[in-house]
């Protein structure tokens, strides 16, 4: 596993920095994936720092951190931090936004997706009322929701996680625009880096390149023997036949037999060493642009806090999520439909041809 967090020192606002001291120190003592909702996951998060929005820092102090955290050093920091230059850049509508990224020296665009930009490929995400995993698990008789990702629970019972896996196969679903315009801006030249929480694997489909493509929370495209390691891709055959013959895949090495997990990050597992890259890759981004996620899941949320003031930022969510709700100066917030948002933005970008010929291609 890769050094652990640190003090995120460009992060933007001083209750930003409070948050992610809170839920970045906790990683620094346990290195795992943690979900701020989850109920048996509550001892991990630190809730008092989490939920406390004080400025001053001064009843923050991190209990859970195995780090030095003091409450002074985050006052001072996030008060010097939280100074916007006087040139921020501000958007006042979308077209506005387009026009920063059409701009020849917007090269560097940094893109983090979570699992609101494939539910209009049919997959559902985890916490949209109703329709979101989380509300519909009740058939898998779990002991709470979020344990079908647990990694000791799958190890006792692996079978409602291939239960999910066989709604979720991958190749039974198609990328959409959210994918597309990820992969414009890539074509365009635009493209630093996507950090992704998806495990579905459609950014790979889209075709953006291994070196872009950052899946933070792993894939379910590949999967591991837990016994002797050995690697797999999901879709060769025995996998498939046993995840469609309600059966758990095993290991086909000579008396192995181990159960095989597929390669996404279960709570309680460490995330992929690429993923701490961030830390080099945020502060290099000339634009950051944030589609479909809750900003609920740490260390991942707090990514998009890690650069300076000045760099500007869009969302795209059906919900006002994370520190956006604080409202940076250089923040553009375009919320509703994903797919009608990038639709406007797309158009306003004059991508629409480009838009329609990738789609074309990747039917
Ligand atoms: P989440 O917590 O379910 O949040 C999704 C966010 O997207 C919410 O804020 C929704 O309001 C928003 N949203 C959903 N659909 C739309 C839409 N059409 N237009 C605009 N906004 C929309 O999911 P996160 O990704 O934030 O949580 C991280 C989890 C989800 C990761 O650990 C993933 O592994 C996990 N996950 C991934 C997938 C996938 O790979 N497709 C599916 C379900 C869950």
């Amino acid at each position: 596993m890769a050094e652990s967090s640190k003090i995120p020192e460009q992060a933007k606002h001083s209750s930003d920095l409070v948050d992610q001291l809170g839920s970045l120190s906790l990683d620094s003592s346990k290195a795992g994936r943690s979900d701020k909702d989850s109920p048996d996951l509550s001892e991990t998060l630190n809730v008092e720092v989490l939920s406390s929005k004080s400025s001053s820092g001064k009843d923050n102090k991190s209990s859970t951190s195995g780090e030095d955290l003091s409450s002074e050093s985050i006052s001072e920091q996030g008060d010097q931090l939280s100074t916007p230059d006087e040139d921020v850049k501000k958007f006042i509508s979308l077209e506005d936004v387009a026009a920063h990224i059409a701009l020849d020296s917007t090269k560097n665009v940094v893109v983090i997706a979570g699992a609101g930009i494939s539910t209009a490929s049919g997959i559902p995400d985890f916490r949209s009322p109703g329709t979101g995993l989380y509300d519909n698990l009740q058939k898998y008789d779990l002991p709470f929701p979020e344990a079908i990702f647990v990694l000791q629970y799958f190890v006792s019972n692996p079978k409602p996680f291939y239960t999910l896996a066989k709604e979720l196969y991958p190749d039974k679903y198609k990328p959409n625009i959210a994918h597309y315009f990820v992969k414009l801006l890539e074509n365009e030249g635009k493209l630093l880096h996507m950090f992704t929480q998806n495990i579905d694997g459609l950014e790979r489909m889209v075709g953006i390149p291994e070196n872009k493509l950052i899946e933070a929370h792993g894939t379910v495209t590949t999967a591991t023997c837990l016994k002797c390691r050995h690697k797999y891709t999901t879709t060769d055959t025995f996998i498939k036949d046993a995840i469609f013959g309600d059966k758990i895949p095993k290991c086909s090495q000579s008396k192995c037999k181990g159960i095989l997990k597929p390669d996404i990050v279960f709570f309680g597992e460490n995330l992929p060493d690429k993923f701490w890259n961030f830390k080099h890759i945020m502060p290099k981004a000339d634009m950051i642009v944030v589609l479909g996620t809750s900003l609920e899941v740490e260390p991942f949320a707090s990514i998009v806090d890690y650069c300076s003031v000045n760099t500007p930022r869009l969302l795209i969510n059906n919900e006002v999520v994370g520190s956006f709700k604080y409202g940076g100066g250089s923040d553009f917030l375009q919320i509703g439909d994903l797919s009608d948002g990038l639709r406007k933005l797309i158009k306003h970008l004059n991508w629409d041809e480009k838009l329609s010929a990738l789609s074309k291609q990747s039917v």
